[in-house]
């Protein structure tokens, strides 16, 4: 079987609007499931790599072995789980386009902005697509230099530059880190369903301490009940980081169109049908 015939692909007639509600319908049973819906589409994206064009949403290979039980996923079956129902309502929609679908759903629901998408994603068949491990950030490289070198590493593999890096982690606005899953522990903000940019305002406002437990590095406002991960911080750290840092935290509807246009962006990070039309419209093949 040769790979083309081997893919599935979003047949015909799915409506979309139809597929969007039966998304919110599932994130107003539990509104905690959105960020996770958010994280699933971000770890199914980001493992694009530039230079061999291999990895990103397309394919959807996180729902098999290895890809699935990488450390960066652990947690995301939620997610998975959660839009299972939805594909069994709508079967002609692949995985790949549900999954970034339920991402920009989510980003919507939860107040931020609208975030473009188009389908045509298709679905692996198996494993054998999967990108190596490694290709996500991980949340600390043990120094402030190794940890900025590290951002700048995964993101520019993917094609980001400083401004589109600061954008997209702007997401941690949403969201807890779970012990079970990462081994870090509580939300970087006090409105974790409600998207903002709210992660800059607390980054900027707030004395950073590293908390004293026996779990990893982490950082924690006075109270203690909120936290940034060392990546997050070295957004502060980093000078050129920082000034986009200060202008998403002056400038909320900044934030929100320059996070709508990278998030869009990364969902169709190496989608062979787009790269195809991008091609024809160039005109080397007509
Ligand atoms: Fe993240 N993230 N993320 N993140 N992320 C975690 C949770 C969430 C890093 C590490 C972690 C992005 C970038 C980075 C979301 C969205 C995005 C957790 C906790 C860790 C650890 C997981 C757990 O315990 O369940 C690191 C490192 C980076 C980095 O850039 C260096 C980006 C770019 C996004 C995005 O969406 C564009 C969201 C949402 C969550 C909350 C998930 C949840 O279940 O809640």
């Amino acid at each position: 079987v040769s790979c083309k015939e081997a893919e599935t692909t979003s047949k015909g007639s799915v409506n979309y609007d139809k597929v969007r509600e039966a998304i919110v319908k599932v994130i107003e049973v539990d509104d905690n499931i959105a960020p996770a819906m958010l994280r699933l589409a971000w770890h199914s994206s980001g493992s694009y790599d530039k230079k061999t064009n291999t990895g990103g949403s397309d394919g959807a290979t996180m729902r098999f072995s290895p890809e699935k039980d990488y450390a960066a996923n652990a947690g995301l079956f939620r997610a998975r789980d959660a839009l299972e129902p939805v594909k069994k309502q709508f079967p002609e929609i692949t995985y790949a386009d549900l999954w970034t679908l339920a991402g920009a759903v989510a980003v919507e629901e939860m107040g931020g902005p609208k975030v473009a998408w188009r389908p045509g994603r298709r679905d692996a068949v198996s494993g054998q697509e999967c990108p190596p491990d490694g290709r996500l950030p991980d949340a600390d490289k043990g120094t402030l230099s190794g940890t900025v070198q590290h951002i700048r590493d995964i993101f520019y593999r993917m094609g980001f530059n400083d401004q589109e890096i600061v954008a997209l982690v702007g997401a941690h606005a949403v969201g807890h880190t779970h012990k079970q899953f990462s081994g870090y522990d509580g939300p970087w903000t006090r409105a974790p369903t409600t998207f903002s940019n709210e992660l800059f305002r607390e980054l900027l406002e707030n004395k950073w301490t590293l908390r004293k437990w026996n779990g990893p590095d982490m950082f924690e406002d006075p109270t203690g009940e909120i936290i940034m991960l060392p990546t997050d911080m070295a957004l502060t750290w980093d000078k050129e980081f920082r000034k986009y840092v200060e202008t998403y935290a002056a400038d909320q509807d900044r934030f929100f169109e320059d996070f709508a246009k990278a998030f869009q962006k990364l969902e169709e990070l190496g989608v062979k049908a787009f790269q195809e039309e991008a091609k024809k419209k160039r005109g080397w093949f007509s």
